[in-house]
């Protein structure tokens, strides 16, 4: 069902969780956070959004799911991602070429993210790596077709999620967040950097 999911549960010690999250924070200030909205509804996303990186991936009603080079409201380069992201990405990817894309989600206690695929990109041979920090969220993960049966597991700060092969093109979504349940952000909540392969090579 989920052949090519490696799940690596505290990847990141605290002092890394911390280094990553002032990172973080840097990145926003260059480019702040905002709602993508849905195409065509125009039904703004309850994950507020940010990137790094040459391709930001972005959505809006008019010109749904894409990748662009500059921030929507800025109109600035996206900031470079972080060296220290980019080496969990080597370690963990088996990926010969670096990710152009670090999608930064932000998740309040109240935020989910509904079941979808990530399908935007020219590329699917490489992985999908994704970091969580803060609060721990409730992830869900299915097949390729959105009737298959789904599974939940939580995601904790430090985790690092690695989709490969099959699990590469799951349906997969996050149900809840635990809040209060991390003390790394100040200001509580989750963020989550999804780091992906948008052309090839
Ligand atoms: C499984 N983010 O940004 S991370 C996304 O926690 C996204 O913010 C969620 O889904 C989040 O697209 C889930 C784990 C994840 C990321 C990408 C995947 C799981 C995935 C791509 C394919 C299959
Ligand atoms: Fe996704």
């Amino acid at each position: 069902m989920t052949d090519g999911l490696r799940h690596l549960p505290g990847y990141l010690d605290a002092p890394a969780q911390y280094g990553l999250a002032e990172a973080v924070a840097g990145l926003l200030r260059a480019a702040p956070p905002y709602h993508a909205a849905m195409p065509k509804s125009g039904q703004p996303m309850r994950v507020r959004m940010s990137n790094a990186g040459p391709l930001g991936w972005y959505t809006d009603r008019d010109g749904g799911y894409r990748y662009i080079a500059t921030h929507p409201v800025t109109g600035q380069p996206w900031p470079a991602i972080p060296q220290t992201i980019l080496d969990i990405w080597r370690s963990v990817s088996g990926y010969e070429a670096a990710p152009q894309c670090c999608l930064i989600n932000l998740y309040d206690a109240t935020a989910k993210m509904g079941l979808h695929q990530d399908r935007d990109e020219q590329v699917f041979d490489a992985p999908v790596v994704s970091i969580s920090l803060g609060d721990t969220a409730l992830f869900r993960i299915g097949g390729t077709s959105r009737k298959d049966a789904t599974r939940s597991f939580r995601l904790a700060s430090g985790d690092v999620l690695v989709l490969g092969g099959a699990a590469r093109m799951a349906f997969h979504g996050i149900d809840r967040i635990y809040g209060g349940s991390s003390r790394l952000l100040p200001e509580g909540g989750r963020i989550n950097l999804t780091l992906r392969r948008v052309t090839p090579p």
